[in-house]
């Protein structure tokens, strides 16, 4: 069982995930576990204060170190009874974005602590102390880190064995290396001809041909046209087969008209 804690002021936004879909029936089977640490539970003064104003000044406020300390000490000791040495995440938007990679690297490790910031983020001595690794989800600033450590906790959890019904979904996915550098083909299901608004909207011939090798063309195809439309520069890192060259030109020439 992978074994994740979570250092935040808000622990009921993390029952987002805990309570449905994918990753709450995974904790029911006990694929993973998640505890949450207040940082305000552990102050002692009356008003609980978990924040101060920057030193040098400035706008906002700063996460105070020991109520963190306390919160990250208390979620090591947890993981320590069950002899995982946790590295600690800290989400940051100054962080490099994550990758896939970066997904499947989290996830073959048994436990982690996620810490979330907020306000203008936390006492860097904090950051020195405890953390291994700072992880964006991309560039641009939300108002704490918990739905980034919820994302990337989701996509670590989807990852693991017995997680999704097909286990060959999480390896077809759009960034898994299975896929070599292309985004997902498009799906579709029932029923053969959908009513739009008076119009009949079909779904590609070859998918209901029972053509297995023509379907898998098709597909690959698809996934380049895909890429090379909406993410081209992921397609300057690849190596293409000839017949993936002849089918990019087709797309290009396509597209010019
Ligand atoms: Cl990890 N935290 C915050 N506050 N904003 C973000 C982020 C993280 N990743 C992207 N934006």
């Amino acid at each position: 069982m992978k074994r994740y804690d979570v250092v935040t002021l808000f622990p009921e936004m993390f029952d987002a995930i805990a309570d449905s879909g994918v990753t709450r029936r995974a904790l029911d089977e006990k694929v993973w576990e998640l505890k949450c640490w207040n940082p305000r539970d552990f102050v002692r003064n009356v008003h609980k204060t978990v924040d101060d104003r920057p030193f040098g000044g400035g706008p906002g406020m700063v996460m105070k170190a020991e109520p963190l300390h306390q919160a990250i000490e208390a979620a090591r000791q947890r993981q320590q009874q069950f002899e995982v040495v946790p590295q600690v995440i800290y989400l940051s938007p100054q962080a490099r974005p994550l990758k896939d990679a970066d997904v499947r690297r989290l996830s073959a490790e048994e436990g982690l602590i996620f810490l979330c910031g907020r306000y203008e983020g936390i006492d860097e001595r904090v950051v020195q102390a405890h953390v291994d690794e700072e992880v964006s989800i991309g560039d641009y600033v939300l108002s704490g880190g918990e739905l980034a450590a919820m994302v990337v906790i989701d996509a670590m959890v989807r990852l693991l064995p017995g997680v999704l019904n097909d286990g060959a979904s999480a390896v077809e996915d759009s960034y898994s290396p299975a896929r070599h550098g292309l985004l997902d083909h498009p799906h579709y299901t029932r029923p053969e001809v959908w009513d739009l608004a008076g119009e009949r909207s079909v779904v590609p011939p070859v998918l209901l041909s029972g053509n297995h090798a023509e379907i898998a063309k098709w597909r690959r195809r698809m996934a380049l046209e895909r890429t090379w439309r909406r993410r081209p520069e992921l397609l300057a890192g690849l190596t293409l087969s000839k017949q993936e060259l002849r089918w990019l030109e087709e797309i290009k020439q396509s597209h010019q008209s």
